[in-house]
């Protein structure tokens, strides 16, 4: 279990980089911060040189002995001093303020969300309103269209922030936040909630799958069906394990009588390639050890230990994997 742990973390860090903006909102606030960064370095440069030119030009000779030359009052200087400074200031200002506006526009009224995030402690609620789809953890989202994100929190303030994406959003209890997105290329971004959130804030990973639109059409119209009935005997009676034995009032599986939202969607949990945010990989062993003993895989999460034998687990388990 440590090495599948410890190359899925270090995945999640590698591949974040504020440095390769992959939407519109991120090549905005990269070029601002480039703006900054090389205003920065030329200042660096700047100062550096008129430190050492200083030093070398106008020091001491050997049979100095009187005092430098006492001079004061230049106001050719001055104006440049300030006046420097100021239009830097000024074309910064209007840099942000400019930025800001392309980042985060204002939602007209009657504009409905194309996606519902929802953060849990510890996990993200996805919800495509229009198609009616609801699911967990792995944020599918198509390129090349302008979308609106709502941000909500059932909980404590989470905070999203996906580097190659843009701009971070707090998603905070009882208040909608908006993001605006056009992600540019296809593939897989990572994140991490960035709103300390409690034990399990530090495995609150954020995954977002984006995909050209047709691909994500189809995930979408895979996900609006209900979740397979199980055919085969073991996982018939993880099914059953399943409604009787309180997973159902936490979990919802569409088309079963499990629908509540205190943990996350598993009507499609086997076409998922991680589960628990990024913590594990998405496979028979790993499931058997969470609900075998979800206290130890991550502690603190709001799911209890059930003291199940290792067949009720395996049977689980089974139905568990049928979830495509
Ligand atoms: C008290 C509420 C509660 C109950 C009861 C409960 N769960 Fe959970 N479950 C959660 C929460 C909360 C999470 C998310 C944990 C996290 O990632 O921090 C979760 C996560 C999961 C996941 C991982 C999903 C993912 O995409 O990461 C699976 C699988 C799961 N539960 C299965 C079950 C099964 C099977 C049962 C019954 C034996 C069960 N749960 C009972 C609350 C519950
Ligand atoms: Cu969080």
């Amino acid at each position: 279990m440590k090495l599948s742990v410890n190359t899925v973390f270090l995945n999640h860090f590698l591949l974040q980089s504020v440095l390769n903006p992959a939407s519109q909102q991120a090549d905005r606030i990269n070029r601002l911060f480039n703006y900054f960064n090389i205003a920065a370095a030329a200042m660096l440069l700047l100062v550096t040189f008129l430190v050492i030119y200083i030093c070398i030009k106008l020091r001491g000779k050997k049979d100095d002995t009187n005092d430098p030359l006492q001079t004061s009052g230049n106001k050719k200087l001055e104006a440049v001093m300030i006046g420097g400074p100021a239009l830097l200031l000024a074309f910064f200002f209007y840099q942000t303020v400019t930025t800001m506006n392309a980042v985060s526009l204002s939602v007209p009224k009657d504009r409905q969300p194309d996606v519902i995030i929802t953060g849990h402690q510890w996990w993200w609620e996805v919800d495509y309103p229009a198609a009616h789809v609801v699911t967990a953890n792995e944020v599918h989202l198509p390129v090349g269209k302008r979308l609106l994100m709502q941000m909500c929190s059932a909980d404590v303030i989470h905070d999203w922030w996906v580097p190659e994406l843009g701009n971070k959003m707090d998603l905070v209890p009882n208040q909608s936040n908006y993001l605006w997105l056009n992600i540019n290329k296809p593939g897989i971004y990572t994140g991490a909630c960035s709103e300390f959130c409690g034990a399990q804030h530090a495995w609150m990973r954020i995954k977002v799958i984006a995909q050209n639109e047709g691909d994500f059409n189809k995930w979408l119209a895979a996900n609006t069906k209900e979740a397979i009935v199980p055919t085969d005997t073991l996982a018939l009676k993880g099914a059953e394990l399943f409604q009787s034995k309180t997973c159902a009032s936490c979990h919802h599986i569409q088309g079963t009588e499990a629908t509540s939202n205190i943990g996350p969607d598993l009507t499609h949990l086997a076409s998922r390639d991680e589960i628990l945010t990024g913590l594990m990989k998405n496979n028979e062993s790993n499931l058997f050890k969470w609900v075998n003993n979800p206290q130890e895989v991550k502690p603190g999460a709001h799911m209890p230990d059930f003291n199940f034998s290792k067949d009720s687990v395996n049977a689980i388990v089974r139905y568990l994997e049928e979830l495509k």
